[in-house]
């Protein structure tokens, strides 16, 4: 799309982002189209990456039917990680340093040797070292979390913290373990990881092929996050909360106080 100032609308984006202020979405009136929206988002990270943060990897948005349903956005989308975004297992996130912080329990992939770009994953042994449960702490930018597909793809598809619980080798079966998310001791979201595109190898597959489209390639040694089974839940201060992955354990985080 031609005559959209991509790194201006960048720059409210991450201008939000650093003072955990809302804005009123922002497609509709520059005139963004998913292409465009990527472009933006590129330029968000970009200046992250220019005060010195890493890229660490990618996430996976809305490949879960509930999360669909959540935002009202039914199509897969993908965002960058960077090392600034990681919060130690156990380690505690300041609420007030976003704007309605929210938490999705997660299924990250360690990975290793990546296929061609337009190959799929032929082996996903080879192409994922290790496998982890985590927790996603995404926060819109958007007042009242609400956003359009363009919109959010601008704004890093949410992406504000995540943190990784203890890495597994790849078990046999990665399609159907249960998932829980509780905060402080109790339940509050239920789901399996068969509803991760009916498999979070899947989610693989789809972001090398959604992001190799805007010529990203995934390395080794970068975290994948395979997007949320279940719908997110609002982070209180002096809440805890875990991600508990059948067969593959715990994350935590605490929200300070
Ligand atoms: C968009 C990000 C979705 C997931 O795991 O589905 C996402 C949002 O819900 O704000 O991270
Ligand atoms: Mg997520």
């Amino acid at each position: 799309m031609i005559g959209v100032d991509t790194t201006g609308v960048a720059a409210r984006l991450g201008a939000a982002a650093d003072t955990a202020t809302a804005i009123p979405q922002l497609a509709a009136e520059v005139g963004l189209d998913v292409p465009t929206a990527y472009g933006v988002q590129a330029a968000l990270v970009q200046r992250r990456l220019d005060r010195g943060e890493r890229l660490v990897g990618l996430k996976m948005g809305l490949t879960s039917r509930a999360k669909m349903a959540q935002v009202g956005v039914d199509e897969v989308i993908w965002g960058r990680l960077t090392d600034a975004m990681r919060v130690p297992d156990g380690g505690s996130v300041d609420p007030a340093a976003y704007i309605h912080p929210r938490v999705e329990p997660e299924v990250a992939f360690l990975l290793d040797r990546l296929p061609e770009p337009g190959e799929p994953v032929g082996d996903f042994a080879t192409a994922v070292r290790a496998v982890a449960p985590a927790i996603e702490l995404i926060d819109s930018r958007y007042a009242d979390f609400r956003f359009s597909l363009p919109d959010v793809i601008a704004d890093n598809t949410s992406a504000a913290a995540f943190a990784i619980g203890p890495w597994s080798p790849v078990p046999a079966g990665l399609d159907n373990l249960g998932v829980l998310l509780e905060v402080d001791g109790r339940v509050v979201q239920v789901g399996s990881t068969a509803a991760i595109l009916g498999d979070p190898r899947r989610a693989l597959d789809e972001g090398i092929r959604l992001a190799g489209r805007h010529g990203v390639r995934l390395e080794s040694g970068w975290v994948f996050l395979a997007g949320a089974a279940t719908a997110a839940v609002p982070l209180r201060p002096g809440a805890h909360v875990r991600a508990v992955v059948e067969k593959l354990g715990t994350a935590s985080l605490r929200a300070s106080s």
